[in-house]
């Protein structure tokens, strides 16, 4: 990571009037919580998380399913946001026009003090009825429940409660979709943080982006599939890139 980059990526922060960034898994890996890509630690080695994160496979086996987020959700309670999303929620705080599009489930750019941040792909923390009985979405409060079963059931219609997030094969939330498509669409900056680019529509922004005459900064250890729509790659952890980088932007 050499000063030049870092100065150039300073100066486009610094020159762009709406800046976009797009968080992957790899965005949480220094905080400890595993990418999707990552073979999955210790009893959940076995599976395959694509193969666990569809309707199919909450329909074949809940109680499975949702042991397995109970399992990243005591992850994601047991990490901490690392220095690239506090450095991110610095970004916002001191720039005119920051908003954080996120695949990401887990709530650690909230925690690290980021305001304004959309999550594609929905949350671990939330949890709604899987009929959407009252409405979608009907949310539904674990801590509220009597019922300890696994997974607990709807407290209006006793269907089973499910994770609050997307699965393969299910829409995107539609209020959500639509404004990433907008900023991607009117960014002058899109910073496209630790994320393999498979996963769509959400790989798609970046490219939006760029049709949209936005400059593309790149932050992954390694390559991905966004790498060759950038201008700039840094091929080093987020949580090293992105402070020293906000710290020559304030400079
Ligand atoms: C949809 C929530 C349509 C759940 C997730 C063929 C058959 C069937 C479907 C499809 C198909 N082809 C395409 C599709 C569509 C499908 C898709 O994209 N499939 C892929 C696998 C090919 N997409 C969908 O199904 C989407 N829905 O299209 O609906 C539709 C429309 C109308 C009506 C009905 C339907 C839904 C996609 C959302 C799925 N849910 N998450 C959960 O989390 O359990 S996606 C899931 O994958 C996570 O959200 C995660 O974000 C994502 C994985 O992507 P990444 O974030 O990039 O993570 P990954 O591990 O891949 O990469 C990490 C990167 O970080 C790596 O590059 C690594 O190098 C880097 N890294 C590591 N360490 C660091 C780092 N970078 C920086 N710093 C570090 N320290």
């Amino acid at each position: 990571m050499d000063d030049a980059q870092i100065l150039t990526a300073a100066n486009w922060i610094r020159q762009a009037r709406q800046v976009a960034v797009l968080t992957g898994a790899g965005a949480s890996k220094e905080s400890g919580v595993p990418t999707f890509r990552d073979a999955l630690e210790g009893l959940w080695a076995q599976y395959d998380p694509a193969q666990l994160a569809t309707p199919e496979a909450f329909a074949r086996d809940p109680k499975l399913v949702w042991e397995w987020y109970a399992w990243r959700r005591d992850k994601v309670r047991q990490a901490q946001p690392n220095p690239g999303h506090y450095a991110l929620a610095e970004l916002e705080r001191l720039h005119t026009n920051v908003v954080i599009i996120t695949q990401n489930v887990d709530d650690l750019h909230e925690r690290a003090g980021s305001g304004d941040v959309i999550h594609l792909h929905g949350r671990l923390a939330g949890n709604r009825c899987s009929a959407d009985c009252q409405g979608a979405p009907t949310l539904v409060d674990l801590t509220a429940l009597e019922d300890e079963g696994v997974p607990p059931a709807c407290p209006h219609c006793g269907t089973a409660v499910r994770p609050d997030v997307v699965w393969f094969g299910e829409a995107l939330p539609h209020a959500a979709l639509q404004r990433a498509y907008h900023i991607s669409q009117h960014c002058d900056l899109m910073l496209v943080i630790g994320t393999s680019g498979l996963v769509t529509p959400a790989a798609t922004l970046p490219i939006i982006a760029r049709q949209s005459d936005a400059r593309l900064i790149e932050i992954n250890p390694d390559d991905s599939m966004l790498t060759p729509h950038t201008h700039l790659k840094f091929s080093v952890p987020s949580g090293i890139a992105l402070p020293r980088i906000i710290e020559a932007w304030q400079a």
